[in-house]
């Protein structure tokens, strides 16, 4: 089975984007997973949307020639989306003449394709010299978007375009995006999100109901793993789930929109290729444990794999801690119908292991990675000390529950319990025989 025409990563991100040196290493390692596209167009790369209008200084130009060239001896193709919609005037033949020439400027630079975002700008027509010319939002920006598409096919031969509409996400049949995608041109790709701007799921029969309408497959932007906007504080470097394998007969191509963090957002990227090339062979959890071995390396493969296990959540993925959740609901089972001190004893035994395993998040080998995940790695060593504390707590009830020890509770002293737990005895093994007093 054939994979995902267009697969790849689009730098779409709120937040910092990302270094040169981010984006040279994110091209090698999309290429080596079998991507080849990249899509750079930064919301706060102040050139691709505020100042949309200025050509790049020397700098950065020369900056996203490197990339270009980078791409390029990768076999990836850079595409670059430009983000005129804050204040483009439609209606004034100036403004799509400075299209034109920013997305003329970067080809110059090396971009092979080109990309017109036009969302997150209000949903109706603001200047009144595009009220007064056009009838509607979607018709303001099919006139540019058709004039972007004859001068790309004059100028640029052979570079491709999509374009990302101002509703991006929903159904795929409303009548602003079937109208936007029944005025393009054959070969314009049209960017769709899904059902949701994050979604869940992605499915075979919402790719043809769009496909339907609009007149072509969706390309899709899939927010995963982004975490910008109102996600700051989510690490998402869980698995991949809920694309339908459907999707390789019915969409045009995935490109994933990562998070701030370049090394974190591997993860995510690597199942998302490993979908792409086969998408009717891709098992989300294989993927998954084969990308953190690939990120993390292999020899702090196990340890990250404990943590990352807390760390699943996403929009894909509700199922967020379940190897640590299992732990737990076995220790409620343990507590209530085994021996409580042994159940304490063991899972505090666990507790001190997570700890460990949070400790050796600080010494990865992978030191990008270590940084990148660090506030979320000090938050799980706070939840692990905190569910310690708490069933450290349970310990004199626990003890006070075992026969051996009853003679005890008569007389206890504070620190005599303390020692009859693990930091004293040290296992539920040597728990189980104590009676010796303290
Ligand atoms: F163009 C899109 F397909 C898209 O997803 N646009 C942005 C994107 O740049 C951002 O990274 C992503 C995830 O937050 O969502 C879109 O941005 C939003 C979405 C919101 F719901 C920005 C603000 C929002 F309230």
């Amino acid at each position: 089975m054939s994979g995902l025409a267009i697969r790849g990563v689009v730098e779409g991100f709120y937040g910092r984007p990302w270094t040169v040196e981010q984006r040279h290493d994110m091209v090698a390692f999309i290429a080596e997973f079998g991507m080849n596209a990249y899509v750079y167009s930064p919301k706060d790369d102040p050139y691709t949307r505020r100042r949309w209008r200025e050509p790049y200084p020397d700098a950065e130009a020369a900056e996203l020639r490197e990339l270009a060239t980078v791409a390029r001896e990768a076999g990836v193709a850079l595409w670059y989306g430009v983000s005129p919609g804050l204040s483009m005037r439609y209606s004034e033949p100036g403004d799509v003449e400075a299209v034109h020439a920013k997305l003329a400027g970067v080809r110059a630079l090396g971009a092979t394709d080109a990309a017109l975002f036009l969302d997150d700008i209000p949903g109706r027509l603001q200047h009144p010299g595009d009220v007064a010319e056009f009838p509607d939002l979607v018709a303001a920006q099919l006139h540019l978007v058709g004039q972007v598409e004859q001068r790309l096919a004059t100028e640029a031969g052979g570079a491709r375009f999509a374009v990302c509409p101002t509703d991006y996400w929903g159904h795929g049949d409303e009548p602003y995006i079937t109208a936007l995608g029944s005025g393009l041109a054959d070969g314009t790709a049209l960017f769709w999100t899904g059902r949701a701007i994050c979604s869940p799921e992605l499915t075979a029969s919402e790719a043809e109901l769009f496909a339907r309408s609009t007149g072509r497959r969706p390309l899709y932007w899939d927010n995963f793993p982004v975490n910008d906007v109102a996600m700051t504080h989510e690490l998402h470097i869980g698995p991949y789930l809920g694309r339908d394998p459907g999707l390789a007969g019915t969409a045009a191509g995935i490109v994933a929109n990562p998070m701030p963090l370049a090394e974190a957002s591997k993860i995510g990227i690597a199942s998302v290729a490993d979908f792409c090339r086969d998408p009717h062979a891709f098992d989300p959890e294989a993927s998954w444990e084969a990308a953190l071995r690939r990120v993390a390396g292999s020899r702090d493969a196990e340890p990250f794999r404990e943590f990352a296990d807390a760390v699943r959540g996403s929009a894909l993925c509700t199922d967020d801690a379940p190897r640590f959740a299992a732990r737990l609901e076995r220790f409620a089972f343990d507590y209530q119908f085994g021996t409580p001190a042994d159940a304490v004893a063991d899972l505090r035994l666990h507790l001190a292991h997570l700890s460990g395993v949070a400790e050796r998040m600080g010494r990865l080998e992978n030191r990008a990675l270590a940084g990148e995940i660090a506030p979320w790695v000090a938050q799980y060593a706070r939840g692990v000390e905190a569910v310690d504390a708490a069933v450290a707590a349970l310990e004199p009830q626990a003890a006070g529950s075992r026969r051996s020890c009853t003679a005890r509770r008569a007389t206890p002293s504070r620190r005599g319990w303390t020692a009859c737990g693990p930091h004293g005895c040290g296992s539920s093994a040597i728990w189980s025989t104590c009676s010796s007093p303290t």
